[in-house]
């Protein structure tokens, strides 16, 4: 019987537009999970995973950086979670069920947001699998607040949460609150901020060396330069370019354990392909550095 976790969903659409391999046979897996309940500016997050999975279909399988092609290498692409619940809360206890079924079964899971708060139930049961996890954040957003706006499950407060289970290193921040700048020094997390964090030519190791053996790396778009990554909900100016971050996702993938990731806050923007084929583009790098070893 298929261990394929079971749950309320839409369509399927396999990455790269091809039938992958299935569940019980896959060493990776992609979880499309549109969850948009807290956006705070441009809305939209929700057809990310599906302008992911369409743009997908545009890419070359080969890797020329690795000179690998994993897609062959057993890929499943499960259906997009539906998520048909009233509170968030249950929404993301409900995303954190399937995540414990995929990691469970010992599967490379990333998964495609959707908002960044579902990142702590993502980050709960990769945990509860891989002792002495940490977690390494690409954002332009410290995204510590205790709570926003009264929810304390909203985007704004997704790192915050997901420390309750394992310790974080933060790269590319430039945008936190008076709040969260007071007690950053508190908590279990280390900050590369963008301004500051290239003042040494060894900073990609540095970022590394903070990491424990087994990281789950959470993406946020807009971590990357709003110059190469437009389709955001939250976009800031500065942040990491296209090759420096591969740069240091490669670096993190050759010196650790990388568990899990996800890919979240792509807003796409009708008539506006390239971002929604960076996030493809970037998904398929995740892949190819996590298959082919390094
Ligand atoms: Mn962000």
């Amino acid at each position: 019987m298929s261990s394929t976790p079971r749950y309320a969903h839409g369509a399927t659409r396999p990455f790269g537009d091809v039938v992958g391999a299935p569940f019980d046979d896959a060493a990776a897996v992609i979880l499309p999970a549109p969850l948009e309940r807290t956006t705070s500016y441009v809305q939209g997050t929700r057809q990310g995973p599906a302008a992911i999975l369409q743009a997908s279909a545009q890419l070359e399988l080969w890797d020329e950086e690795l000179g690998v092609e994993v897609h062959s290498r057993g890929l499943c692409t499960l259906p997009e979670m539906a998520l048909p619940f009233d509170a968030l809360a249950d929404a993301l206890a409900e995303i954190q069920r399937v995540a414990d079924g995929v990691v469970r079964a010992n599967k490379f899971l990333v998964t495609l947001g959707g908002e960044h708060s579902i990142t702590p139930p993502l980050v709960a049961a990769t945990a509860a699998h891989h002792d002495g996890l940490c977690v390494l954040q690409i954002d332009a957003h410290a995204d510590l607040r205790d709570e926003y706006l009264g929810d304390r499950n909203s985007h704004a407060c997704a790192i915050r949460r997901a420390l309750d289970y394992a310790p974080c290193t933060q790269v590319g921040i430039r945008s936190l609150s008076t709040e969260e700048a007071g007690v950053v020094e508190s908590l279990p997390t280390t900050i590369f901020y963008d301004t500051k964090m290239r003042a040494h030519s060894t900073w990609m190791h540095d970022v590394v060396e903070t990491l424990h053996e087994k990281v789950y790396i959470t993406i946020d778009c807009d971590g990357l330069d709003p110059a190469v990554m437009p389709a955001v909900g939250t976009p800031e100016p500065g942040g990491l370019g296209w090759r420096e971050l591969l740069a240091l996702l490669r670096l993190t993938f050759q010196k650790r354990e990388v568990v899990g990731c996800d890919v979240v806050e792509l807003c796409p923007v009708p008539g506006l392909v390239h971002p929604n084929f960076l996030c493809a583009k970037l998904v398929y790098k995740l892949l190819t550095y996590r298959l082919a070893g390094g």
